[in-house]
């Protein structure tokens, strides 16, 4: 992949909303796609609106408001104009025969973001596949043209190299690319049972949420935390682990060792293809045991990034998973009473802030008590002579009592349904070949 250029790029943003569209939302959808440009290091110089009853097939945008960009970006000199609305190819094209320089739309601008930010090799080829499948269907001569002659934000996508070779070559690549991670996914699945025996929690959420500093306090790490949006990529799992003394003691009581996951945020829009190719990195979201939801409660649109972290749980499969909502940032709310709102609305949240250390101990009494009435016992029978099964049994549950009798091993077990349903399943299958 082609690094981006450091330098800042003279940029302007262009929006285009319904009239019925509610005016705080479409704020709030600017102030994201600046905060998105910010973070892929454009330097922001202007922004244009356009609220119509009806948009122009050709342009997204009315005729008059392209030629009024197409001045305005000749005369200030800009090198690249984004929308916030997502493009088709040809009003795409269109769009670049009027402004004389780089255009792109929100998802391409979060797929440069990924680009960015991939750091493991992991990281890298689900970024890069997902490029891949965004170009195809969008790659022709003039985006060849374009890259060439524009450079940086936006066209570092897969490589020079890729760009000019033909479809053929890109569906090729793809297929590599599926493999390679299709061969880290089944490394990672050998390693997933070993981890059965341990309680898993996800951290999940909206981006910039604060689940990379919760995470590093929970687990004494030092991962990666920035005020950006996608600074972490990679799922990254730390056991827990906690100087603090009251936490301690909470920790002692939890019956087995607890491993904690950061995983990459999620986006309204987020590109489809991403989900995708991103869907093995956060298969540790769909085993986990319990989701932590982290929510920044100082942003005035929590509640709709709530449920945009909902429906991306749904469509990566993990809709069902038990979750716990945890608002974070509680420091930054100085207003008392929107904080005895919030906690009116959500008697089930747990209100903290990673930055400060606040009610952390509130948090993982919570993530105790879900976890006990998970867990639950259930004796099973087991022919006399399967070892092999009973030194699974201790991998994934914990294990109360044997007795050894005449025919068969008697075994009380504690664990999660899954995990004990998935004990009977091998046990049957032992028993009937
Ligand atoms: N005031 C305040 N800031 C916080 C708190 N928790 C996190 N932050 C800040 O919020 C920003 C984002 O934090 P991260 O931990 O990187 O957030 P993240 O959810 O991992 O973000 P991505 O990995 O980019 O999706 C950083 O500047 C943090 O210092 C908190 O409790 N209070
Ligand atoms: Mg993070």
């Amino acid at each position: 992949m082609i690094e981006t250029s450091k330098i800042a790029e003279k940029t302007v943003l262009v929006f285009f909303a319904k009239k019925n569209e509610n005016t705080v939302k479409i704020k709030e959808s600017l102030d994201e796609l600046k905060l998105l440009s910010a973070t892929a290091g454009a330097d922001v110089v202007k922004t244009f609106y356009q609220v119509s009853d009806s948009f122009d097939s050709r342009f997204m945008i009315g005729k008059g408001k392209v030629e009024e960009i197409a001045e305005y970006v000749e005369d200030k000199n800009v090198s690249l104009v984004i929308f916030e609305n997502e493009l088709s190819y040809t009003q795409l094209r269109n769009l670049e025969q009027k402004i004389k320089c780089k255009i792109l739309d929100k998802s391409n601008l979060i797929l440069d973001i990924f680009a960015n930010n991939a750091r493991t090799a992991q990281a890298k080829l689900q970024v890069e596949l997902a490029q891949l499948e965004y170009l195809l269907p969008r790659l022709t001569r003039q985006w060849t043209h374009l890259s060439k002659q524009y450079g940086g934000i936006g066209t570092k996508g897969p490589g020079e190299t890729q760009i000019e070779t033909d479809r053929r070559l890109i569906k090729t690549k793809i297929s590599v690319l599926k493999e390679k991670l299709g061969k880290i996914d089944r490394q990672r699945k050998t390693q997933a049972l070993e981890r059965k025996n341990h309680i898993r929690l996800s951290l999940v959420g909206y981006t910039n949420a604060g689940k990379s500093t919760l995470l590093n306090l929970l687990t004494d790490s030092n991962v990666y935390v920035e005020d950006k949006l996608f600074a972490t990529l990679d799922t990254s799992t730390r056991a827990l682990k906690l100087s603090n003394e009251k936490v301690k003691k909470v920790i002692s009581r939890f019956p087995k060792k607890v491993l904690i996951s950061d995983t990459v945020g999620f986006i309204k829009n987020l590109p489809h293809n991403l989900i995708e190719s991103f869907k093995s990195t956060l298969s540790e979201v769909v085993e986990s045991d319990i989701l932590l939801h982290v929510i920044d409660a100082s942003n005035p649109n929590f509640e709709e990034q709530m449920a945009v972290v909902r429906d991306t749980l749904d469509e990566i499969g993990a809709g069902s998973r038990k979750t716990i909502n945890v608002f974070n940032k509680v420091d930054m709310l100085k207003d008392f009473e929107l904080l005895s709102h919030l906690k009116e609305m959500h008697p089930d949240g747990v209100f903290i802030s990673a930055r400060k250390g606040l009610n952390v101990e509130k948090l993982l009494g919570k993530v105790k008590e879900e976890l006990s009435s998970e867990y639950e016992e259930r004796i099973i029978k087991i022919k006399k002579e399967n070892y092999k099964l009973l030194s699974n049994i201790y991998k994934l549950a914990e294990v109360l009592d044997v007795k050894y009798l005449k025919t068969f091993t008697k075994a009380t077990l504690r664990g999660t349904k899954d995990n004990l349903d998935l004990i009977e399943k091998l046990n049957y299958a032992d028993n009937n070949h």
